[in-house]
């Protein structure tokens, strides 16, 4: 497994701008001629906002004195005190504004999906798509959008570690010249539940205990077992969950889902129905368990930080933006439910289009202003974008307009700069805590004449308004329960199972393994035994051997052998962009070979880190402070290989610290699926790891002229998993 899942990691590896004061909310005044909402032209848009207009100058003007809040010049490093040896005063303005303004720098974190990363990036439409969508940031090739994505886990706090094993957020906002639209999705293209009003459960099974908080962004624990095994709705997300795509190698190196079947609207009132996907242009790959465990405590911001660095390289990540495009008359023809989001549509029976090309491409400047005060909304749509009747999306709609009333403490979240659309708003909201703008209409009401009517409602055919589909209906009898069409909830995680390598399966079940062999309560293990064989027969009994615990009976009327694409969270890396290769040495060895190596993989894009017992030109990291999580490959100077018997030779031994870490590094490497190679003699350190020549994933190389074909065999290493 680990061996074969070397390949799987070495797939690893290897925001106003109106005239005059930005305050003023000016829609006293007619819409300029060239106002964004009557243009659907990609020319350069001077009344386009963007966040530099919300930078802190004072920040980076190193001239400035400091000030108060209230902008009066202060020094703010003693308190004022009655006497030097005396008790601080209350009339001290300075230290309560500067201690109270601390005392408030938190705001309620997000209940799911707290710990995440994010950057700025930019859309660009392959065409003009108009023929299924008025969508304006669709509507013509070449056409650019200003985009943030925020990637999360969903189930630890905001300081959890990255690499816990979960579902992970991808949340997309496209900055349109019509509006913001964001898709808050997942990289799991389903869900666990297919009832909004089920959310709370759902969480409070899976997040921590109440009584001991344990454990933190884990699901190895009784109760969220529990609700899996009662709720075998959530038994798909959990398949995927428990698959390679809960330990992702990086939010590069993987896919992400809008879930839900959205509709699309057009100028005339068609619709299409609509699942979208943004595909990794990376490739996908996945972490080890027991890698991610070790990264999760040497490096909790592993992902954040392969992120960042990546942007900061210019080593922008790339996504394309597709959409399974489906008919109205759909919804129940593939055998189960378009509106329910426990089910994919498989990507055999409807291929994804590929609307356009999705880059990030600048970090965010402030954390906590753009990345922790973005506000996602379900329901924030523009133009030619419409909502199902999927019952999971309907609640969300209310959830999350909620929950960021709560996180801000108002209702002028909106205003922020990360959240403010790019194009100015017009309408008769007014007041309320944080309320950034001066309004100068003295006429807040519609309908009015003081104001000659303005802002003008926006309809179909006057100011772009447009977003429910004109055919969209709704009655019947008022019940509480689940649609009889969403009844098969055992099919699709079969399916999944099916359609993955044996490797991959046994990773799985290894996940399965790893959190059932957790739980406490006997009578939860077997419930999640029989949900289990309803999926299938073999996992259920490779689970139950780990629990020590009898198999139900095989049951022929769940099982199906049918198979489908694309869901596996591995495979071919399409570039190497922003990987790492450890290159152990030693500090007398010759620079030549780790310069050789720099250069080659270095026109891949492949950062090579040297690493020696000591910092000296040409080394860039000690082995005190290297370990085998920070590469996707390892390759040892042979010449170096005293440093590998050193961890049997006390005299070698106290040359560095910690003893025994190059082979550690070697070790890791290798039992946790990343290529290894040796330039030189290998015979030392390949047998001091216990690792066979020739063995898959293990290189050889002779010198340092070899460093093309290194490449290529790392490349090769990584396409044949
Ligand atoms: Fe949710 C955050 C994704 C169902 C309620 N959700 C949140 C985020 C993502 C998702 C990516 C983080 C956004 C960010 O980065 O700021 N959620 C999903 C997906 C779902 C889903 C893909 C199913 C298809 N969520 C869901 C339901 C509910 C919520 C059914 C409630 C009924 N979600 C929330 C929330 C959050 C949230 C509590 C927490 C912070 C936030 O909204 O802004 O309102």
């Amino acid at each position: 497994m680990a061996r074969s899942k070397t390949l799987a990691a070495f797939a690893a590896f290897c925001y106003l701008a109106h005239a005059g004061c930005p305050y003023m909310d000016d829609s006293t005044v007619d819409p300029p001629a060239n106002h964004p909402m009557v243009r659907r032209d990609n020319a350069e848009n001077p009344s386009l906002r963007s966040t530099d207009d919300f930078m802190a100058q004072y920040e980076v003007n190193d001239t400035a004195y400091l000030t108060s809040n209230a902008g009066v010049p202060i020094e703010d490093q003693e308190s004022l005190s009655a006497g030097e040896r005396g008790p601080t005063l209350l009339e001290d303005f300075i230290f309560r504004e500067k201690i109270m303004h601390f005392d408030h720098e938190r705001v309620p974190e997000r209940a799911v999906h707290a710990r995440g990363a994010g950057a700025h990036g930019t859309f660009t439409s392959y065409a003009d798509w108009s023929n299924i969508t008025a969508a304006s940031f669709l509507s013509m090739p070449e056409k650019q959008t200003d985009v943030f994505i925020r990637f999360s886990t969903v189930a630890g706090s905001r300081g959890s570690a990255d690499t816990v094993r979960d579902v992970h957020g991808f949340a997309v906002r496209f900055f349109s010249d019509e509006g913001n639209f964001d898709i808050v999705g997942n990289n799991i293209p389903v869900f666990f539940i297919q009832d909004a009003i089920k959310f709370p459960d759902l969480i409070h099974a899976v997040k921590p205990s109440p009584n001991s908080e344990i454990p933190q962004a884990a699901t190895a624990h009784d109760s969220a077992w529990d609700f899996f095994s009662q709720q075998p709705s959530s038994l798909h997300t959990l398949f995927w969950a428990m698959s390679g795509h809960g330990t992702i190698r990086s939010y590069r190196h993987t896919d992400g889902f809008g879930v839900h079947t959205f509709r699309l609207l057009t100028d005339d009132g068609k619709t299409k129905l609509v699942k979208f996907r943004f595909r990794s242009l990376q490739g996908k790959a996945s972490l080890l368990w027991e890698e991610a465990q070790f990264t999760a405590g040497l490096d909790a911001d592993f992902h954040r930080r392969d992120l960042f660095e990546s942007i900061q390289k210019g080593l922008y990540p790339e996504w394309e933006f597709e959409a399974q495009i489906m008919e109205e008359g759909d919804q129940l023809r593939f055998g189960f439910d378009l509106l329910d989001p426990t089910k994919i549509v498989p990507e055999d029976i409807v291929p994804y289009t590929p609307l356009g090309k999705l880059t990030l491409n600048r970090n965010p400047r402030n954390y906590f202003a753009e990345t922790e005060q973005i506000m996602f909304q379900v329901g924030h749509v523009v133009r030619g974008i419409d909502f199902t009747e999927d019952p999971l999306l309907q609640g969300r709609l209310f959830s999350y307009l909620d929950t960021q009333l709560n996180r801000h403490g108002g209702p002028n979240f909106e205003q922020l700069p990360i959240n403010q659309p790019r194009v100015p708003v017009h309408n008769n909201q007014r007041d309320g805590a944080a309320q950034m703008y001066i309004p100068l209409n003295t006429a807040p009401y519609s309908p009015n004449t003081l104001n000659d009517g303005y802002p003008k409602q926006a309809t179909k055919n006057q100011g772009r308004g447009f977003f429910t589909g004109p055919d969209r209906s709704a009655g019947g009898r008022l019940v509480r329960a689940v649609s009889s069409t969403f009844a098969d909830v055992w099919s699709q995680p079969r399916l999944f199972f099916n359609s993955l390598a044996p490797v991959e399966q046994q990773f799985l079940i290894q996940a399965m393994c790893f959190e059932s062999s957790q739980l406490r309560s006997d009578v939860v293990k077997k419930n999640v035994l029989i949900q289990l064989n309803r999926v299938s027969h073999d996992v259920a009994v490779r689970v139950a051997e780990t629990l020590g615990m009898t198999v139900p009976e095989a049951d022929d009327t769940y099982y199906h052998d049918n198979t489908t694409i694309n869901i596996s969270p591995g495979g071919p890396l399409l570039k190497l962009d922003g990987l790492k290769v450890g290159y152990l040495t030693s500090n007398s060895a010759s620079s030549d070979t780790a310069q050789a190596l720099k250069t080659a993989l270095g026109d891949v894009n492949v950062d090579l880190v040297v690493v020696a017992p000591t910092l000296a030109a040409g080394i860039d990291q000690t082995y005190s402070a290297t370990s085998a999580i920070q590469f996707d490959a390892v390759i040892v100077d042979g010449n170096a290989e005293k440093l590998f018997a050193s961890s049997t030779s006390n005299s070698t031994r106290s040359a560095f610290y910690p003893a025994g870490r190059p082979l550690q590094i070697l070790r890791n490497g290798y039992d946790w699926g990343k290529p290894v190679g040796v330039i030189g003699s290998s015979t030392t350190a390949f047998g001091a790891a216990g690792i066979q020549a020739g063995a898959p994933g293990v290189y050889g190389f002779a010198v340092a002229s070899d460093m093309s074909t290194i490449v290529d065999q790392l490349a090769e290493g990584l396409h044949t998993f």
